[in-house]
């Protein structure tokens, strides 16, 4: 039967890209003196590469090959890295980032029937640690059993080893899981794990399609914020 549900944190738990990892990134460039600037469609397009570092060295390649694969390329993403991430941390905690709707509410209820909670991420674990703790209060992180993230693997999403990661710590089958996600990257790798998925679809993936997915949805709906947008 059914043991635990597994999380996508990016775009699954919460919309955080577009006002929130967007943003974070185009300060950090402007900290470090560069002409960069990610535009909302840009970073749309720039989402297909999975990983902030990851991200942020495939763009340099397109702009200069040369200079992106030096000897001092990696170490300027990683320094890039850091100040985009504690832009980020900041502004979540100062509440820029809401759950999505029914988010809360399916937590809460997966808990109480007993059901263990994971999380398998490509981002950096201080802002999942930020999020949860900004959105779900100090017991945010607790409700957690395991939580996979950013470089705990080589490879990151669409590679299944994060998933991976996550079933290995909790001694699950991937038939004993439900996987939560909301991209193509991600679906892909809880697929390549052997999981189901249920799709949430957000704003930057909702004209993908997802053939495999168990579901499809375009949110878990708002019965815990009944009396807003209606
Ligand atoms: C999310 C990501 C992350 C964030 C940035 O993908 O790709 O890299 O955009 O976070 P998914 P970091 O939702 O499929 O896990 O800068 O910390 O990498
Ligand atoms: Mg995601």
């Amino acid at each position: 039967g059914l043991k635990a549900l597994i999380f996508d944190v990016d775009g699954t738990l919460a919309e955080t890209e577009r006002d929130g990892h967007r943003i974070a990134f185009n300060q950090a460039f402007a900290d470090a003196g560069l002409a960069w600037h990610w535009d909302v469609e840009t970073y749309g397009r720039l989402l297909a590469v999975t990983g902030g570092k990851e991200r942020m060295l495939h763009y340099w390649q397109g702009l200069d090959a040369e200079a992106a694969s030096g000897p001092q390329a990696r170490a300027l993403v990683a320094e890039l890295h850091r100040l985009k991430t504690t832009h980020y941390v900041r502004l979540v905690a100062e509440g820029g980032i809401q759950l999505r709707p029914g988010v809360a509410r399916l937590l809460q209820q997966a808990r109480e029937a007993g059901l263990r909670l994971a999380i398998a991420t490509t981002t950096t674990p201080d802002n999942v640690e930020a999020l949860l703790h900004a959105t779900l209060g100090s017991s945010g992180m607790a409700m957690f059993e395991c939580i996979g993230a950013g470089d705990a693997v080589p490879r990151k999403k669409p590679d299944p080893g994060i998933y991976a990661w996550v079933l290995e710590r909790m001694r699950l089958a991937p038939s004993q899981c439900l996987a939560f996600e909301d991209s193509t990257n991600g679906w892909k790798a809880a697929d390549a794990a052997g999981l189901r998925t249920v799709v949430t679809t957000g704003a930057y993936t909702a004209r993908d399609m997802f053939p495999g997915a168990l579901a499809q949805l375009d949110g878990l709906g708002d019965a815990d914020h009944p009396a807003q947008g209606r």
